[in-house]
């Protein structure tokens, strides 16, 4: 945990994990792009910020913030229902929906999308580079789909709407939380990303229709160059192998595939783009995803063995509670790479 944050490169942002307990005055004095907490409840904390929790429960530590520092000037601005920052290289979003507020959770999904989009072509940050959605009762069936089918539906839906979008898929992540609230975040760019698929697994855009009636409109990493520095950003991993869940059931050996995943997309992203991060353990940041809470010491203590090969630094882990997109799957890995954000070690 660091408050000083060096900026050695020209990279837009740094992320900065912070055990602060006040979200809201994380980065004081700072050039703020997010604050991100992570508690219980899902809020916004600043209505002209993006400065809010995710309402996901910590398994290993009582608070955790996430710092997205900007090394120039940000500007903060409202579209519709998102609260945005920019800083003239990449801008950041977020929104926090009821869902009662509209007829079905497609609307509410395509609705939010509708709002990141237009927000973007009005901007000028054409490009979408990473996305989280998190919302409750993610396998949970409502109809004839269920409602991550059902999300990814509202998503084509507004995709399908802003045609003439730039759009290539983000990486992104969807995790079911325990309370209402559709909440979205995301990062774009004036140019666009390199898009990182994983050899060992289908892409998600051309999943087969037995898992639901659109694919899902997302890529498994965005590599982004910003001039001197590369950033990753690594979708939610899982123990999917073509598009077939694996090891139902043992949460252990989901995680072991989903490592296996992770290397695989690192060492496929080295060679065909170059990267700045080659191992799990080169990155600067994963979220663990649990199912359910009971597995984090087998969890925790498989990956902490798995990452205490590292010499120089290791990735800073952060565990949640949030159910997978799949009701087979108990364990999600998400990874990030920004340079020198100065953190290391587990929380
Ligand atoms: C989304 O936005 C991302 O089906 O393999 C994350 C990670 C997600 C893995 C998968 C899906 C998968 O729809 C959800």
């Amino acid at each position: 945990m660091n408050n000083a944050i060096p900026h050695t490169d020209s990279s837009p942002f740094t992320v900065t994990t912070l055990t602060a307990t006040d979200v809201l005055a994380a980065g004081q004095g700072q050039n703020v792009l997010a604050a991100i907490g992570f508690a219980p409840k899902a809020a916004i904390l600043d209505t002209q910020r993006p400065v809010f929790t995710v309402g996901l429960p910590l398994l290993t530590t009582t608070s955790y913030t996430e710092l997205w520092l900007s090394p120039t000037p940000v500007h903060y601005g409202k579209h519709a229902s998102i609260t945005y920052s920019e800083n003239g290289t990449v801008l950041f979003g977020h929104l926090l929906l009821e869902e009662a507020d509209f007829p079905d959770f497609r609307i509410a999904s395509q609705t939010a999308y509708q709002h990141v989009f237009a927000l973007l072509q009005q901007a000028g940050y054409p490009c979408l580079l990473r996305m989280w959605n998190y919302f409750p009762a993610i396998v949970t069936p409502q109809g004839e789909f269920n409602r991550y089918q059902t999300f990814c539906l509202g998503r084509q839906d507004a995709l399908n709407e802003w045609g003439n979008f730039d759009y290539a898929p983000p990486a992104a992540t969807a995790i079911g939380t325990q309370q209402a609230g559709l909440q979205v975040y995301f990062i774009a760019g004036k140019s666009a990303g390199m898009q990182l698929e994983n050899p060992r697994q289908t892409s998600a855009f051309l999943y087969p229709r037995q898992y639901g009636p659109v694919s899902p409109a997302f890529s498994r990493a965005t590599v982004k160059d910003w001039g001197q520095g590369k950033h990753i950003y690594i979708s939610g991993t899982t123990s999917i192998v073509g598009h077939e869940t694996l090891h139902i059931g043992k949460p252990l050996l989901q995680l072991e595939e989903t490592l296996r995943n992770l290397e695989a997309l690192l060492s496929h992203g080295d060679a065909t783009l170059g990267m700045p991060a080659r191992q799990v353990r080169d990155l600067t940041q994963l979220k663990v995803y649990l199912h359910d809470a009971t597995c984090l010491p087998e969890i925790q203590e498989r990956l902490t063995a798995y990452l205490a090969a590292a010499t120089l630094s290791q990735p800073t882990v952060l565990y949640l509670q949030g159910d997978v997109c799949r009701s087979d799957l108990m364990v999600e890995v998400e990874g990030i790479y920004t340079s020198s954000s100065g953190n290391s070690g587990n929380v």
